[in-house]
């Protein structure tokens, strides 16, 4: 996977374990891989549609990590100083999701499956879901 370089993120390698024709099995383990205890987990399939577009928000204090466990897809971040792309693709590397980024799924290949691992219960008052009200909150945090 490429660098990351917008803030508040980074990658997370899990142990793949190769069992050749019997599949792949890989681990995470919370304050081992993960870099906080997990609270939650969730994830997404079902994504027919190539113009599917999920995300389109930042998160206040939430810290996460989105792996991609099957097929493809792009993951757009920006710091709102910083934007890049990645695509995500290997099973057992994930992007960190830190407070402040926001993030946005997009280009979803037939057949992908999104896992994420969260540091805390779902909360809807810790979602920024409007752009303006994130670059503001940025600029209010520094
Ligand atoms: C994130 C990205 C990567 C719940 O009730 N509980 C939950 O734990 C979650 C994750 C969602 N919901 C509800 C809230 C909405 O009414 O499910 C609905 C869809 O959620 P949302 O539009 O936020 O889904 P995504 O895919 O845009 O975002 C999700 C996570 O919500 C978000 O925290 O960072 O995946």
């Amino acid at each position: 996977m490429q660098k990351i370089i917008v803030q508040n993120s980074g990658i997370v390698t899990l142990k793949r374990i190769i069992d050749e024709r019997d599949g792949a099995l890989c681990i995470m383990e919370a304050r081992r891989d993960i870099p906080f205890d997990i609270k939650r987990v969730y994830y997404i399939n079902n994504l027919e549609h190539q113009s599917s577009i999920r995300g389109k928000h930042a998160h206040k204090t939430l810290r996460q990590v989105i792996f991609c466990i099957n097929g493809s897809f792009m993951l757009s971040l920006d710091d709102g100083t910083n934007r890049q792309d990645v695509l995500m693709w290997k099973d057992n590397e994930g992007v960190i999701l830190g407070p402040c980024l926001w993030h946005t799924m997009h280009s979803f290949s037939s057949g992908c499956v999104l896992l994420v691992a969260a540091s805390d219960y779902y909360d809807e008052s810790d979602y920024i879901r409007n752009y303006d009200a994130f670059l503001q909150y940025v600029k209010g945090t520094k």
